[in-house]
């Protein structure tokens, strides 16, 4: 009976124990809740951020794209200087071909060549006729271009030797190559049709006193038009250059034919 009692006594003095001091305890496991609670809605709004991250992200054009990522709506996959072995497309052969769609398109081996120094960047300016000026339609008149930089007079034959070779440097470290002369028509605001245009020339001719001039012998029709440079390397391709910032190789200007 006596150990009884004592047991008795013990028990009690333990609930005493216990019931005196739920108050800190209950508040130390309502605030781990209350923080449970609260990292669990951060991680849900972490989520819900994202998934709007995900589908407000502009299209992959409008930041700059990695070269890992490139290959997303490519013809061939990743880019590898070795193109044309994993592309699909027969290889250019030195003609130009003039095929519309899937079947004009071909993959060329020519690697870009010999690149120029900074200061041996090619550069035109069209000095006649003056930018604005008004012409007579069907008056022959003559386009001149001045051309800095360009060892001029390199001209391949465009029919069997289109791109087939890279970029070259002279002696003196300037791209060899030649200019092209095109007028196309405008229409207000509309990127003309690349396919159409009034005149072209080749300006195959050593430039004279740094000068290329062709005769538009025919004059052109009435209209608003626009007459550009296309500098070339010797086998017609555009110019690689050593910097993406730099001024532009070719020139453009605009005239009116009434
Ligand atoms: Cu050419």
């Amino acid at each position: 009976m006596k150990f009884n009692l004592a047991v008795l006594f013990l028990l009690a003095t333990l609930c005493v124990a216990v019931f005196a001091t739920p108050v800190p305890e209950a508040a130390e496991v309502n605030s781990l809740q209350k923080k449970r609670q609260r990292l669990r809605k951060l991680k849900r709004d972490t989520k819900a951020l994202r998934k709007l991250n995900k589908r407000a992200a502009p299209p992959a054009a409008a930041v700059a794209t990695d070269i890992n990522v490139f290959n997303q709506n490519t013809l061939s996959g990743p880019p590898t200087p070795l193109i044309c072995n994993q592309s699909k497309l027969g290889k250019s052969d030195g003609t130009q071909d003039k095929t519309p769609g899937a079947g004009g398109r071909t993959c060329s081996v020519t690697q870009l060549g010999e690149i120029p120094d900074i200061t041996s960047m090619t550069s035109s300016i069209i000095i006649s006729p003056k930018n604005g000026q008004k012409i007579r339609a069907g008056q022959p008149f003559t386009v001149s271009v001045k051309v800095a930089n360009l060892e001029t007079g390199n001209f391949d034959d465009p029919n069997k030797q289109y791109y087939s070779f890279a970029q070259q440097l002279n002696k003196q470290g300037l791209i060899k190559g030649h200019d092209h002369i095109t007028i196309q028509t405008l229409t207000g605001d509309q990127p003309p049709d690349a396919q159409k245009f009034d005149f072209f020339k080749g300006l195959n001719d050593p430039a004279v006193n740094g000068i290329l001039s062709v005769q538009v012998t025919a004059g052109l029709t009435p209209g608003q038009k626009r007459i550009c440079t296309m500098v070339g390397s010797f086998a017609h391709a555009p110019l690689i250059m050593p910097v993406a910032q730099r001024g532009s190789q070719d020139d453009c200007i605009r005239i009116t034919v009434t």
